[in-house]
């Protein structure tokens, strides 16, 4: 591998219903990430997604259709790292060590948690409740750097940084006896930003745009058409006052903050430049500029999506091809993880990473 200063790791659920909050919030940043001197890995975590059923048949389509995403989107498979997480089997491997490092108070505090399991959590699977340590095995198998996400991912990084730290600190001497110095892991760098941090759904603007909404009309897919795109702008929630000059203005306007931020991420530039070129706008005439905006921006990422996704053999191709370059780098973590540990491996013991 090429030595890059950066290393960004990230990944998205095969869960369905790939929407616009996914594309801005993360898989637009992936992009942006490749010009960076960054090694970047993007992931299809499918261990993750199993933490609720899924069908079979219908699973597998899903996997095709998110890297058909990233590569529709602009990811470049030969700059970047592009795999799905079940092929490389030190994700789980790296999870259970983890989890005998992670505590379970810390678990005990994750709102995503109590979010997806409701009120029946006796019945949530436990794959749910460790999600968090699964992810943090996922972006330290790299030794991540940084890791772009929404910011509903904020606190699971925030628990990738403990257990890092705490990997550290709990072998720091057999982590010097290994020669990696003073620590093994890095302290991630979560990425979190710009207007579309966290899209809004486009019927409620409190609760975030979401996969498993019940409503499609509260969500733009990704696989939607011109007319569907351009119909759910005309029928998302607002109030009845014209946009404000000023973003200050936005507050207590959830639906309108939402939609200047959609915009703003859309064009590249920020709510203040949004507000410049529309305040005192009617609805009327922001929504059909935002219409035409995402369309031109989503429909040639649908058109590419649905070229890629007819021919699965190449999809499942640059996932291969992905899958192994990934194993190489996190098979090197996991044979100095269980070196630093105290386990007795079959080969012999690799010297310092990097
Ligand atoms: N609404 C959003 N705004 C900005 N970013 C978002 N992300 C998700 N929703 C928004 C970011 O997309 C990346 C991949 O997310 P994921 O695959 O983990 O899916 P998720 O967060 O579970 O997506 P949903 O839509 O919220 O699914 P459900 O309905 O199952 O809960 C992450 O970086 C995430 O932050």
């Amino acid at each position: 591998m090429a030595a890059f200063t950066e290393l960004v790791f990230s990944g998205v659920q095969p869960t369905g219903n790939l929407h616009l909050g996914n594309y801005l919030g993360a898989v637009k940043r992936f992009v942006e990430m490749q010009d960076r001197d960054a090694q970047c890995l993007y992931c299809v975590v499918d261990l993750h997604a199993i933490t609720v059923w899924q069908d079979p048949e219908a699973l597998r389509g899903q996997i095709r259709e998110v890297t058909a995403a990233f590569l529709a989107a602009g990811i470049d498979p030969k700059r970047s790292i592009v795999f799905n997480q079940s092929q490389v089997p030190q994700h789980a491997e790296l999870a259970w060590v983890f989890n005998c490092v992670a505590r379970l108070g810390w678990l005990n505090r994750m709102t995503q948690f109590k979010e997806k399991a409701g009120k029946d959590r006796e019945n949530a699977s436990i794959g749910l409740y460790d999600y968090p340590v699964l992810m943090a095995a996922d972006i330290l198998a790299y030794r991540a750097t940084h890791v772009p996400v929404g910011e509903d991912q904020k606190q699971h990084l925030e628990l990738t940084r403990d257990i890092a730290q705490k990997f550290n600190t709990d072998f720091s001497g057999s982590i010097t006896a290994h020669g990696h110095g003073d620590a093994f892991f890095p302290i991630t760098e979560p990425l979190i930003g710009g207007p579309a941090a966290r899209v809004m759904s486009l019927r409620d603007g409190t609760k975030k745009m979401s996969k498993s909404d019940p409503s499609d009309n509260a969500r733009i897919n990704l696989t939607d058409d011109a007319d569907a795109i351009a119909q759910k702008i005309r029928r998302a929630k607002t109030d009845p006052e014209p946009l404000p000059s000023e973003v200050a203005g936005l507050k207590e306007r959830p639906e309108a903050d939402n939609l200047v931020g959609i915009y703003a991420a859309l064009a590249g530039i920020t709510r203040e430049d949004v507000l410049r070129d529309f305040g005192g706008a009617q609805f009327s005439t922001f929504k059909p500029a935002l219409a035409d905006l995402a369309v031109t921006s989503l429909a040639p990422i649908a058109g590419e999506m649905r070229r890629l996704t007819a021919d699965p053999g190449h999809i499942d191709a640059v996932l291969a091809d992905g899958g192994a370059r990934a194993e190489t780098i996190a098979a090197q973590t996991l044979d100095a993880v269980k070196d630093i540990v105290g386990f007795v491996r079959r080969g012999p013991s690799l010297q310092a990473v990097r």
